[in-house]
């Protein structure tokens, strides 16, 4: 068999031709004298998921024959992107699939465009995810990936008038050609109905558990399963997404007979589960149907996991030893009483020991500190739809709180701060709190997070269990990062440092340094980034300015400036803009006194971009969207400023958009209120890619910072401690005045320099739509300190002009923090969380690589 596959699989430029071909006739079914670049991409596509499977099947038969203590990580999301230069480049096989359709007729870099991203996720968290796969797919780690299969991913962003606009991301329709449907992998998922004990004739019979859940809804999960290819090694691990679908046993329930369409209502609601990605990432909307997707996903993994590990024959006593699971955030959380559910009730382990496995196995990650983010579900509700689950958290709860009271006697106001359980009108399901308890370590995304974690966040619980607290700073992957998304930065580098390895061994970029100086290195350098640009102007003249009448010239000499991440109040894109305008403002100011030039003399010229979504909900973040927009609109349309500044909000920001703005810049802007942003990852990505940081002693920000020198990067604002010592101030009714600078800018827009055509047509003068935002300016007391770090964000603005006047300077520099980023690959994250949490070792699958 072995041979007859090895023959299968094609090595040389006419064999992989023959492949391509084959799949245009016989499973695309289309003729292969008309193929349109669409359909190349299909072929191309199913060719190398034709060599990614060999590889897999591979690495899963031996796993299950080393059986080693394996991991899995919990994510209701995951931001993959598109796969195709992902899959060639790991498997090493680009410059022959390139040479390969080039004879076709095909520019590889082409059907790249042809792929739709896989958008199952919101943003930094859901990325987190798919970087982590990569990495430990790369470090041969026996590690798999549980998720959902949304049929609806992340909206697309259009914006319509001035404002952001969602439409559904049915990103399945032309088909994925990745995955791998297994219809024989499918477990039953019970909601609703009732807890009754088990009668004695049961007990007889051999059922274990002292409950029954008698459920009025079953719906059933269906396996998909995506190859998650390691970069150069044989390993190739699983990440396995579910779907929902109607259970056909459930049609023939007594109580659906004779009510035809009830039945079809309910196979629609099973259905329902995994249609759409939950666009929120900071307000969660605690809906039912949310709730259902976490329990969904939660149950049918674990059923998985625990059905793997029993069919090696070990004692689930010693489940713990064999099993590490992560949970990403509290999304899957309720994996944990899930867990405990199918120990007791259908294991019958006694609760003492269902629950040290759980301790054991479980482990926690914390990727937010906004209060509003923490989830907690009402009780009435999950008992509704849960009532086994609500009432084994009950009895954790219970457990729990009697061990509290142990160790703090008579302080029962640290019992209701640490309870599972909020009390209130309507009792809440905390789930951080609920992680924290069922996992033996709990861990935040940056070292300022896990400050803020132990000190204010989760002070309680780190008094009792100190040791379960730590943090694995986050990390991003440098194969998808560096070397596929910056071809040119990456050819330098290979040629500077002798060779590759620098992709899989992170610590050589370190190399880097010792050629900062070199003037060979510092032209090609530039060279590579003035090629990043051009790519990124010609993306931008096809897209955003396609349609222009009279589009601003862009100037690849030009400073360009990328703050690109989700549209929050605390990320502040706000004090962005409005530094924007003071620009523009000054450059009329200084236009005036120079008249008669082209373009306005000793200035730095900058493109700015702007790039992101806002969750549908969330008023303010549209809000700043809209303001950006209609900037963009005044100063990219005036004649005097639009040589040296042009502002653009590209629509619909994803991974793939990333890949083209992260090497185009000159620096990018992280400028969150401190003590805000957990960790944040695009910062990694840009320094990574040579580009600077105009930032805040923020989340990973603070580590950038220490690894390169701070020297080297824009840093400013109030730290977090400041900031709490500033809202206090405001609390007190301390009202700051706002800065001059920051109350010319409000005055312009309350001038209604920003309305549009139609809104004048409308009679709306003044502020407009941006008085809410005008107002907070002006109360000197706004919550996320735009005023308070305005005259020191302008500072650093200014620095960073000075700077960029220096190319020498600036390119050594650029060169340094490149060179300093080793610490930040997601290869050097998840060894630490393999080490210190998972106690996991690497797998190499044997063979040729
Ligand atoms: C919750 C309930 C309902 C719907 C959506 C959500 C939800 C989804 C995503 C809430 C939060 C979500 O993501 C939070 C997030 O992305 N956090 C970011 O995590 C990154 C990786 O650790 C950090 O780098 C960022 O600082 C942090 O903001």
């Amino acid at each position: 068999l072995w041979e007859i596959l090895s023959e299968y699989q094609p090595r040389t430029v006419e064999a992989i031709q023959k492949q391509i071909v084959t799949h245009i006739e016989y499973t695309l079914a289309r003729s292969r004298f008309t193929i349109d670049h669409h359909s190349a991409y299909m072929a191309t596509a199913y060719s190398v998921r034709d060599r990614l499977l060999e590889y897999f099947n591979d690495t899963q038969q031996y796993f299950n024959e080393v059986f080693p203590k394996r991991v899995y990580y919990l994510s209701i999301e995951y931001l993959l992107g598109r796969t195709l230069a992902n899959a060639l480049t790991s498997l090493n096989i680009s410059g022959v699939y390139r040479e390969s359709l080039r004879e076709l007729g095909f520019v590889l870099e082409d059907l790249y465009n042809q792929e739709q991203d896989a958008a199952l996720g919101n943003g930094g968290l859901g990325r987190l995810a798919a970087c982590y796969l990569d990495s430990a797919a790369a470090l041969d780690l026996p590690l798999w990936g549980y998720g959902l299969r949304y049929n609806y991913g992340m909206f697309t962003q259009s914006i319509i008038e001035e404002k952001q606009s969602e439409f559904p991301d049915f990103w399945l329709s032309r088909g994925f050609p990745w995955e791998i449907e297994r219809l024989d992998v499918v477990y039953a998922v019970n909601m609703y109905g009732f807890v009754r004990k088990a009668t004695p004739a049961e007990l007889e019979d051999g059922y274990k558990g002292k409950f029954v859940w008698e459920p009025d809804m079953e719906v059933l999960a269906v396996a998909y399963d995506l190859p998650i290819p390691g970069y150069k090694t044989n390993t190739t691990l699983n990440l396995r997404l579910w779907q929902s679908k109607p259970s056909h046993d459930f049609d023939l329930m007594s109580f659906n007979r004779g009510n035809y369409t009830a039945a079809i209502a309910l196979r629609q609601e099973c259905e329902n589960i995994t249609s759409v990605l939950y666009p929120d990432d900071s307000t969660p909307q605690g809906r039912e149907l949310r709730l259902k997707q976490q329990y969904f996903f939660a149950s049918a993994s674990l059923q998985d996991i625990v059905r793997r590990y029993r069919k090696s024959g070990r004692s689930l006593l010693e489940f713990g030893q064999y099993n590490a699971i992560q949970i990403n955030d509290t999304h899957p959380a309720v994996a944990i009483p899930e867990l405990m559910r199918i120990l007791l009730d259908e294991e019958g382990l006694p609760w003492g020991e269902a629950w040290a496995v759980c301790v054991q196995t479980f482990a926690y990650t914390n990727h937010t500190v906004l209060p509003e983010a923490l989830e907690t579900w009402p009780v009435p509700v999950m008992e509704k739809l849960l009532p086994r689950i609500m009432q084994i958290i009950f009895d954790i709860n219970c457990t729990f709180l009697s061990c509290v009271r142990k160790r703090f006697p008579g302080d029962e106001s640290r019992v209701e701060r640490v309870s599972i359980i909020a009390e209130g009108h309507t009792q809440l399901v905390r789930m951080a709190h609920l992680g924290i308890v069922g996992s033996h370590a709990v861990n935040a995304v940056a070292r300022l997070h896990g400050e803020i974690i132990q000190d204010r966040l989760f002070r309680d619980f780190y008094e009792m269990f100190p040791k379960r607290f730590t943090y694995v700073t986050n990390g991003v992957t440098p194969r998808r990062w560096l070397l596929e998304c910056n071809p040119y930065l990456s050819h330098v580098i290979t040629d500077t440092l002798g060779s590759e390895d620098w992709t899989k061994d992170i610590e050589q970029l370190c190399r880097l340094k010792d050629h900062a100086t070199s003037r060979k290195l510092q032209q090609q350098w530039l060279m590579a980034k003035r090629l990043a640009k051009e790519r990124l102007i010609l993306f931008l003249k096809t897209t955003q300015l396609k349609d222009d009448p009279n589009p601003p010239t862009l100037d690849p000499n030009a400073m360009f400036v990328v703050h690109i991440k989700r549209i929050h109040e605390y990320k502040r894109q706000l004090m962005n803009i409005l530094q924007v305008l003071l620009r523009y403002l000054r450059l009329k100011d200084y236009a005036e006194l120079v008249t008669g030039t082209e373009s306005i003399p000793h200035v730095v010229p900058r493109v700015i971009i702007f790039a992101g979504k806002a969750a549908p909900a969330y008023t303010r973040a549209k809000e700043i969207i809209q303001l950006i927009v209609s900037a963009a609109r005044l100063i990219n349309n005036d004649p005097v400023t639009r040589n040296s500044l042009v502002v653009f909000f590209v629509a619909d920001y994803n991974v793939s958009k990333a890949e083209i703005l992260i090497p185009a810049a000159d620096i990018s802007e992280h400028i969150s209120t401190a003590g805000m942003e957990a960790s944040g990852t695009s910062n990694m990505k840009f320094a990574l890619n040579g580009a600077n940081i105009i930032g805040t002693y923020d989340g990973a920000n603070i580590e950038i910072a220490e690894e390169v020198g701070k020297e080297k990067l824009f840093m400013f604002g109030a730290n977090a401690k400041e900031v709490e010592d500033v809202r206090a101030a405001y609390a007190r009714g301390e009202a700051e005045t706002i800065p001059t600078d920051l109350d010319r800018v409000i005055s312009f827009i309350e001038s209604g320099a920003l309305l549009s055509k139609e809104e004048r047509a409308r009679g709306i003068t003044g502020a407009g739509a941006y008085r809410a935002i005008c107002d907070e300016m002006r109360s000197g007391t706004d919550y996320w300190l735009v005023a308070h770090d305005f005259q020191s964000y302008i500072k650093a603005q200014a620095q960073a002009d000075r700077a960029f006047a220096n190319p020498k300077a600036w390119t050594e520099n650029s060169i340094n923090l490149t060179g300093g980023m080793a610490h930040f690959s997601s290869d050097r994250s998840v060894k630490e969380y393999a080490d210190r949490i998972w106690k996991v070792k690497p797998c190499p699958v044997p063979g040729q690589t």
